[in-house]
């Protein structure tokens, strides 16, 4: 067994006999309420799981079993620039624990061994149209290379309930470690006529992921590795997270409630906001005629999108209540690596002007930017300016959060997921 799988299942296992000791005693226990606009309001705050690997602030944001983002960046090791590496993130998110630099190079070299693509999810991909939107061939990569799942062949073969987080760990970290080639398959195919680039297995993940997508910028790496890392988790409510969990309560293997997730992931209130963002901004420009459009200019745009009763993309958050510190990583990123980008110095300007502007309608809960507002600025700077793309980034790091999560989740034997839906007569009978 590797050290990382050891480690988990130590933890693993003294948590599943604490959290039935807990139930136990204190199953009945009330931990909240549940009020009419919790329920027609999209579940807002209601606590219903367990989720091991983060959770979210609405003040601070989000912590990764309980280090906050600038923690994160000090304490995990890093690439060459100082940018923490994503597979420490993994670890600490799996064990609890800051790993060391051999850990970490330990497990990317496990990564690299795991990383062999089976050929049908290429000829797969090549079956479909070049302008299918990458999400889709995203989903439609996963869904190809579910034949594979360890899990589903562990089940069928009747694999006892306590081995379930052993197959779930395998597919999870064979999905992790594929995951890069299939999205810059993707990407090459989509946006580069189909010339692809092979892997470099003497790269950590992200920088080897930077590599095939066609750069191999020392400072881009560097923004691959703080990216891959701050997109990972969210803790579980989010729209992606929690589907991946409903799904894999089922049973589902990794593969199955994973693609099921990035199909959330790719709804434009969701991640898929990170290309709205872009897009908007790109229009802003080409509208105003300038590329370095003033603070009264923007305002005005702002309005305008307003006024057509659209939102505007990479601000508010269901949870959040401040800026997202996750804006922040990117921002400073960006103050430390990027001098003179018109586009940067853009959305800092739209991070002067919006917020101002939707406190005043009255009604949005958070008028602050999220992590979707800045990055796309970012991948332009270093010539990925196919936003259309942007949610695939997203996704190939949210599997690390996720993924993890789902070992948990079968390690503490989670049941299947059921919440209580009502009609619209109960809630008014409720009433009388
Ligand atoms: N622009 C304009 N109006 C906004 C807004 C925005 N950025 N954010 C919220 N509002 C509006 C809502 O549409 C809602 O209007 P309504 O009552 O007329 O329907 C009202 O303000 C109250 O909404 P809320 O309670 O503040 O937000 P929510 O929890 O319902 O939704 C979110 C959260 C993220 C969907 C919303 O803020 C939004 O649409 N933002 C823009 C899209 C975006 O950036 N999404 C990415 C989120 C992060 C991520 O998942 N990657």
């Amino acid at each position: 067994m590797d050290s990382l799988k050891q480690k988990f299942a130590e933890k693993a296992l003294t948590l599943y006999k604490e959290l039935r000791a807990i139930g136990k005693e204190h199953g009945d226990k009330v931990m909240g309420e549940v009020t009419l606009s919790q329920i027609t309001g999209g579940a807002r705050g209601i606590k219903m799981m367990v989720w091991e690997t983060s959770q979210l602030d609405a003040q601070e944001g989000i912590r990764f079993r309980g280090y906050s983002i600038p923690e994160i960046k000090k304490l995990l090791p890093s690439g060459p620039q100082g940018e923490p590496l994503p597979e420490g993130l993994f670890w600490l998110m799996l064990t609890g624990e800051i790993p060391t630099e051999e850990e970490v190079n330990a497990l990317t070299k496990d990564w690299q061994s795991r990383a062999e693509v089976p050929q049908q999810v290429y000829t797969t991909l090549d079956s479909l149209p070049a302008d299918t939107h990458p999400m889709t061939q995203f989903t439609i990569g996963i869904m190809a290379m579910q034949s594979d799942s360890i899990f589903d062949r562990r089940y069928a073969e009747g694999m006892a309930k306590t081995d379930h987080w052993d197959a779930v760990y395998e597919d999870s970290m064979n999905l992790i470690a594929r995951l890069p080639r299939v999205a810059a398959y993707i990407y090459r195919r989509a946006f580069k006529g189909g010339e692809h680039i092979a892997p470099d297995t003497s790269l950590d993940w992200s920088a080897n992921f930077a590599h095939m997508l066609g750069s191999d910028d020392e400072d881009f790496r560097s923004l691959m590795r703080l990216y891959l890392t701050i997109h990972a988790d969210h803790e579980g409510g989010n729209a992606s997270a929690h589907t991946v969990n409903l799904v894999g309560s089922t049973l589902s293997d990794p593969y199955r409630s994973f693609a099921a997730g990035m199909n959330a992931l790719a709804g434009p209130l969701h991640g898929l906001a990170n290309q709205e963002v872009i897009k908007w901004i790109f229009e802003m420009i080409e509208e105003l005629g300038t590329k370095t459009p003033t603070k009264e200019q923007i305002q005005q745009y702002v309005q305008e999108t307003l006024d057509a009763r659209k939102v505007i993309p990479g601000y508010g958050h269901a949870v959040l209540r401040e800026p997202d510190p996750r804006f922040t990583a990117q921002r400073r990123f960006a103050e430390e690596y990027i001098k003179d980008s018109d586009l940067i110095e853009t959305v800092w300007k739209i991070f002067d002007v919006v917020p101002p502007m939707l406190e005043a309608l009255g009604k949005v809960k958070n008028p602050w930017p999220n992590v979707d507002a800045h990055s796309g600025a970012l991948l332009v700077h270093y010539g990925f300016s196919e936003y259309s793309f942007y949610t695939v980034l997203f996704g190939v790091s949210r599997a690390l959060g996720v993924l993890a999560a789902g070992i948990w989740t079968r390690a503490l034997g989670m049941p299947l997921e059921r919440p209580k839906s009502v009609t619209s007569d109960w809630i008014k009978d409720q009433l009388k």
